[in-house]
């Protein structure tokens, strides 16, 4: 058990900090996790104090109890807000897309989903923001939007098309028929896919290795990949090389001068096989 020092709690979300990790778990697990309105504003909160908390290496998101998160709360975020003006829903609007979408998808630190269970329609959202996705064989993924009667929207849609391929993004959009960890894992929606109770400790791995890298490179290639995409060959070029220069004059050049002696000189390593070690890197377990 962790002591209430390395623990966060707000109304929805609950956060465990665990060498180096912070587990936060969206926590209203009677309702499947769903995503209300006040678990909107607790989760940008929490990520937005995390994203500066030396405790929070690597952020883990996932769902307390059987349910990583059964998608928007029709009753809170949909249908309570109906009558409470135009403006009450683009607040709400903007809560849930600042923290699922914007915040997550250039966060300070490697993000990974942990999905343990259910996980419809705009939990897509974060689960595409998050850099990694391990997923248990046994969770049950769906783009349940066209079951209930709208589109998937608020940028679900678009986190399936950077994931998924056309056919079965189609296929799942039309359809809303649910799908498994595996079959996520197959069309690459998610890394890979472990049985439940081995997710933790999966997760717990892959969370010790990017431990180990330097912090303030690993933030510069996610970033690099997750912006040029969309670049043209010219831009993206200038960009990267942009990147790693600029890189060099936070403190990256000190990351790679430790990296090139430990091969080039000590031969403690080999860069093909294995990581240096970084003075700057967390120390994993
Ligand atoms: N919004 C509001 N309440 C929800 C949601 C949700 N998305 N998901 C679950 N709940 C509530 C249920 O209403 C129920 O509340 P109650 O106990 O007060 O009656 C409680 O959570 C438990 O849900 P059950 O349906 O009883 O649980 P069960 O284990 O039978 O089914 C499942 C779980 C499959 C996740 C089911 O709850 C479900 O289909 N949920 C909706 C999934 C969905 O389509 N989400 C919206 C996607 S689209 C979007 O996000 C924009
Ligand atoms: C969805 C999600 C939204 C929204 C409308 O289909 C639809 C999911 C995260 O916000 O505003």
């Amino acid at each position: 058990m962790a002591s209430e020092a390395d623990i966060i709690r707000k109304e929805t979300v609950y956060v465990e900090f665990e060498d180096g990790v912070a587990w936060v778990f969206m926590n209203r697990p009677e309702k499947k996790n769903a995503m209300s309105p006040q678990l909107n504003r607790d989760m940008l909160e929490v990520i937005d104090q995390l994203e500066v908390d030396d405790r929070c290496q690597v952020l883990v998101l996932t769902g307390a109890g059987e349910s990583f998160a059964a998608g928007m709360d029709l009753k809170e975020y949909f249908r309570e807000l109906d009558g409470k003006g135009r403006q009450a829903t683009i607040r709400s609007r903007r809560t849930a897309y600042d923290w699922q979408w914007h915040r997550l998808m250039f966060y300070e630190k490697p993000t990974i989903a942990m999905v343990n269970g259910w996980c419809f329609g705009g939990a897509f959202s974060p689960l595409v923001g998050c850099d990694l996705a391990i997923a248990a064989d046994e969770a049950q993924f769906g783009l349940s939007e066209i079951n209930w009667g709208i589109i998937p929207a608020g940028n679900v849609t678009k986190a399936v098309a950077l994931t998924m391929n056309w056919r079965q993004s189609l296929y799942y959009i039309m359809t809303g028929l649910p799908f498994d960890g595996k079959k996520a894992a197959e069309m690459g929606l998610v890394n890979e896919s472990v049985p439940r109770a081995q997710l933790r400790q999966r997760v717990r791995q892959l969370c010790d290795l990017l431990l180990s890298k330097d912090p303030d490179v690993l933030k510069a290639a996610k970033d690099c990949f997750k912006r040029v995409r969309d670049m043209p060959l010219d831009v993206s070029e200038d960009y990267i090389t942009s990147k790693l220069e600029q890189m060099f004059h936070i403190n990256g050049m000190q990351a790679r001068n430790e990296g090139m002696k430990q091969f080039l000189e000590d031969k403690k390593i080999r860069p093909g096989l294995e990581t240096a070690k970084f003075t700057k890197a967390s120390k994993a377990k």
